[in-house]
């Protein structure tokens, strides 16, 4: 038998096994069999790529983008633990840029230069899970992106104009803060679920006594990038949503046992949707009923359903919760359970007033596979479910779901396609939207196992690509990416405007333009070293293929503060500025201006700095001499 097929029955064979059951509980399929099925699918030792048949022509749309021809959709993908962005080109596939947000990039000296080291205070590691574009009118308005960052508690800002973050701002009273999403109708609060529970206030007191712990649903002005208000609730919550009219906001919780363990995690058959109650909840902080923790307005939301928060029983710890393009649903993903949740939005005002029950929302449950987590919709009425322990992507007819939930006999389910392997996030064209169109899914597979040629003991994971305009799903392209993007947004090229020379807008500007002013120098014109005390400050300009300073003298230890402004006024016409031997760089774009500080060496001697960004047939030769003195 050949591996291949070894593999695929051993799959077939789990896959069969797990789908008798319809919850899974600890240490049945997901605690041990699937999961682990899914770490150990290779022989142990050396592997050899073999590669899977090759598949029939496909017959949908076009997929490749030929040399110099352009994709009709921009991916903005998280970059999990590398802390970053990446956009790519959909259905091309092909990674067009990086943004660091979270992390120290050598490159751009994100993390180095002044500006983002006071955004990041000294943080430089991030985990992105999830990235969302401003709203206004249920669809993109091109202004920005958000993104979370799970090891700290934090939420990052990116202009869409420039591709650069602009804010970023911590979350109190947080751990994980984990899934986010901004208000749809119009550029408003972003909502951001902190997935661990912790005392409140986290200073030392019940630390060890799991049935104090809180977590927050924080609001964030995605204007101003401030934290506005956060409700604290008792179970921990996982990924976030809103509705598209402004009335709610929506996170599943897992762990509504409040457990510490995983076995406790995972005791019971139903957990919840909670449900936030927007304008209730701003009354309430309008009319000074919160307390204050760490700074933060808190209302306190825990135990019982109240006008601020309602806890829609689902099975079993849900995972995401995707609102339909018409605003009428939230699908919630089963995860323990092989089942999506449709939670008829327009019935939860009847619910908050009590005339019926909120269970009674639920007006669908279809079995949609092994482990669903994530689901996107194509804006004719289908839901396409990611499905983690099968490795398939379902699709499914949402009101066909609803009339079965009512006794009917036709089957939601449309069509189910593998996926290579193990599924987290799926999202589609514009799915996010009102005008969701239907033309592309991606599937973030987590594994890629013999799907790439083998590079060592960590392998890509592999990003699909899905035609899903034809009545069968269809797997087109196979992504290779570097840990560990969870999620992706696709957005409609047209949407997306960018500058091509620096707009200098931004409060960095503000920050420049006032020490130009206490340096009574021009900025744009400038080169002049400024001593004061043992603080040296460079203002330098550049323009291809020359430093507007061949040479600055500074003494051994100095802090010298290097600012740059790049007065070329060119499309793509970068530089860089590096220093030999002071680990020092930074990229300064078209007519745009960065800063970087660093101490001189300790030891008297010539160092170059150069030019780092390819721009000029003498980029080579675009360098100068920094003399440090005794
Ligand atoms: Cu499903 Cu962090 Cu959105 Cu990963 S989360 S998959
Ligand atoms: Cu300027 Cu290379």
């Amino acid at each position: 038998m050949s591996k291949d097929s070894k593999d695929k029955n051993r799959y077939d064979n789990v896959a069969a096994g797990s789908r008798r059951r319809f919850l899974v509980g600890a240490g049945t399929a997901l605690g041990g069999g699937a999961l682990a099925w899914s770490m150990t699918g290779c022989e142990e030792g050396t592997t050899t790529p073999s590669a899977a048949p090759t598949p029939a022509p496909h017959k949908g749309q076009e997929v490749h983008a030929a040399p110099g021809q352009l994709d009709d959709y921009y991916g903005f993908w998280s970059g999990g633990q590398s802390g970053e962005i990446r956009i790519l080109g959909v259905p091309s596939m092909r990674e067009l840029k990086r943004i660091p947000v979270f992390n120290r990039e050598s490159a751009t000296g994100w993390g180095a230069t002044d500006f983002s080291k006071k955004l990041l205070g000294g943080t430089m590691s991030g985990d992105t899970h999830h990235v969302h574009l401003s709203y206004t009118d249920g669809t993109y308005d091109g202004r920005y992106i958000y993104v979370n960052d799970k090891f700290s508690a934090r939420l990052a800002r990116v202009r869409i104009a420039t591709m650069e973050v602009d804010k970023i701002v911590d979350i109190p009273n947080s751990q994980g803060t984990h899934g986010i999403f901004p208000q749809r109708h119009k550029t408003g609060l972003v909502l951001c679920n902190s997935e661990f529970r912790i005392p409140q206030p986290n200073d030392g007191r019940d630390m060890d006594d799991p049935s104090k712990y809180a977590a927050m649903h924080t609001a964030i002005d995605g204007e101003t990038m401030e934290l506005k208000w956060q409700v604290m609730v008792e179970g921990n919550m996982d990924l976030c949503a809103t509705d598209y009219t402004g009335d709610y906001s929506f996170a599943t919780c897992y762990n509504s046992e409040g457990g510490v363990t995983l076995e406790e995690m995972m005791a019971a058959d139903l957990d919840h949707l909670y449900v936030f109650n927007l304008k209730a909840i701003q009354a309430a902080v309008d009319a000074g009923k919160t307390i204050e923790i760490n700074g933060a307005k808190v209302v306190d939301a825990r135990g019982a359903d109240s006008e601020f928060v309602m806890r829609v029983p689902v099975p079993k710890s849900p995972h995401g919760v995707n609102i339909t393009p018409d605003g009428k649903y939230a699908v919630v993903a089963g995860k323990l359970s092989p089942t999506c949740s449709v939670v008829q939005i327009d019935m939860l005002a009847d619910a908050f007033a009590g005339k019926i029950k909120p269970r009674d929302c639920v007006v669908a449950e279809p079995e949609v596979g092994l482990g669903p987590l994530h689901t996107a919709f194509d804006g004719k009425g289908n839901a396409y479910t990611s499905i983690f322990i099968d490795s398939v992507m379902t699709k499914w007819n949402i009101d066909t779901a609803i009339a079965q939930f009512k006794g009917g006999t036709e089957s939601p389910i449309l069509d189910k396609v593998d996926v290579h392997y193990q599924v987290g996030h799926t999202n589609a064209s514009m799915s996010e939207t009102k005008e969701a169109d239907g033309k592309w899914l991606v599937a973030l597979c987590k594994f890629s196992k013999d799907r790439f040629l083998p590079v060592g003991m960590l392998h890509p994971e592999n990003d699909q690509l899905i035609d899903m305009t034809m009545d069968k799903l269809e797997v087109v392209h196979d992504g290779p990416a570097y840990s560990e993007p969870h999620d992706c947004v696709i957005v409609r090229r047209d949407i997306i405007n960018t500058l091509q020379v620096q707009d200098r807008k931004d409060d960095r500007f503000a920050m420049y333009d006032a020490w130009a002013k206490a340096d009574g120098i021009d900025i744009m014109s400038t080169n002049k070293v400024i001593r004061n005390g043992k603080k040296v400050r460079v203002w330098m300009t550049s323009q291809a293929p020359k430093f507007g300073m061949n040479e600055f003298k500074v003494k051994a230890g100095d802090e010298v503060q290097v600012i740059v402004t790049n007065i070329d006024n060119v499309q793509d016409l970068s530089h860089g500025f590096a220093v030999c031997n002071h680990d020092t760089n930074m990229l300064i774009n078209a007519q745009d201006t960065q800063s970087i500080t660093f101490t001189a060496s300790s030891k008297p001697g010539l160092y170059w700095y150069y030019c780092s960004w390819f721009c000029h047939a003498l980029h080579l030769e675009m360098r100068g001499r920094m003399f440090v003195e005794a």
